[in-house]
């Protein structure tokens, strides 16, 4: 059986990685268009930098949850049959153990250079305007995508998609496009999809499935449940 997830801020909230829209609809003292457009980035660079560069030393305090783990151990399982797309630029699937992880908004830890288009691993400050390795000019930016600008990996998570018996969507408001319509996509090749949020998202009518509660109680439950049913059928 092939799976996609996609996992969203709410797999990571448990960790401590605060979710974008929670009640009171600031993200960490910011409304997300202050800080994750390209207009918001050419107006105030710096702001935007510290506010990476604060998320990024953040990274080093959190820890994987039960959920990023659990979906580990699928991966052993199921090797190849399980691609993770995730929306979340933290490492705590791959910290977790997954491999197969794409990440359709970047990561924290890589920066990209304006100059030259290089992507290089990066886990230091951006705000004091180091110079690419690369080619040395001094433009480098989170290497992150904001709106208004293409995610990454679009034209594999479309064959995957395609490719899919299960997609299982965890911790996504179904608020940001693309990503909200990966649901629409997969329901039209013929993928059965299950919903494992916190609450009915967005994007809850169009699951067949959609069970609500906490990411780690909700998905180490679903894997359990799945391989121990892929076990009793071989
Ligand atoms: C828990 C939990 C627990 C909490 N357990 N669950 C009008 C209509 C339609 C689309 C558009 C439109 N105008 C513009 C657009 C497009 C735009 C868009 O979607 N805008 C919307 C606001 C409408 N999208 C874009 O611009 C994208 N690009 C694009 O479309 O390019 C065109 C193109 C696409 C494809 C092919 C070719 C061309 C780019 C979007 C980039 C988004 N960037 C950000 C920042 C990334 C960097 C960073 O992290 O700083 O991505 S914004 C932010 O939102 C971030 C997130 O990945 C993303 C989604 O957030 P997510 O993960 O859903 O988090 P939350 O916080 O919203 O929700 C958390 C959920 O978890 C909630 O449901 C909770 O209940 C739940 N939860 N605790 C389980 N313990």
């Amino acid at each position: 059986m092939k799976i996609v997830v996609l996992t969203g801020a709410g797999i990571s909230a448990e960790s401590g990685v605060p979710t974008f829209r929670d009640a009171d609809g600031l993200w960490e003292g910011h409304r997300v268009e202050e800080v994750a457009t390209p207009e918001a980035y050419d107006m105030a660079p710096s702001t935007v930098h510290r506010f990476y560069d604060a998320r990024r030393s953040a990274l080093l305090m959190v820890q994987p949850n039960a959920a990023h783990h659990a979906l580990a151990r699928l991966e052993e399982a199921l090797g190849d049959d399980l691609l993770v797309v995730t929306q979340n630029i933290d490492d705590l699937h791959e910290r977790a153990g997954s491999r197969r992880v794409l990440h359709m908004h970047g990561e924290l830890l890589s920066a990209l250079c304006r100059a030259c288009d290089g992507r290089v691993r990066w886990d230091s400050d951006l705000v004091d305007l180091p110079p690419c390795p690369g080619c040395g000019v001094t433009e480098l930016r989170p290497d992150v995508v904001w709106f208004g600008e293409i995610p990454y990996g679009m034209d594999r998570i479309s064959v995957e998609l395609a490719r899919a018996d299960l997609f299982v969507s965890i911790g996504n408001s179904g608020a940001v496009y693309p990503a909200a319509g990966f649901v629409q996509q997969a329901l039209r090749y013929g993928a059965r999809t299950l919903e494992l949020n916190l609450e009915p998202s967005d994007g809850t009518p169009w699951f067949h499935e959609a069970r609500h509660g906490r990411a780690s109680e909700l998905v180490p439950h679903w894997v359990e449940e799945l391989l121990g049913t892929a076990q009793s059928a071989s």
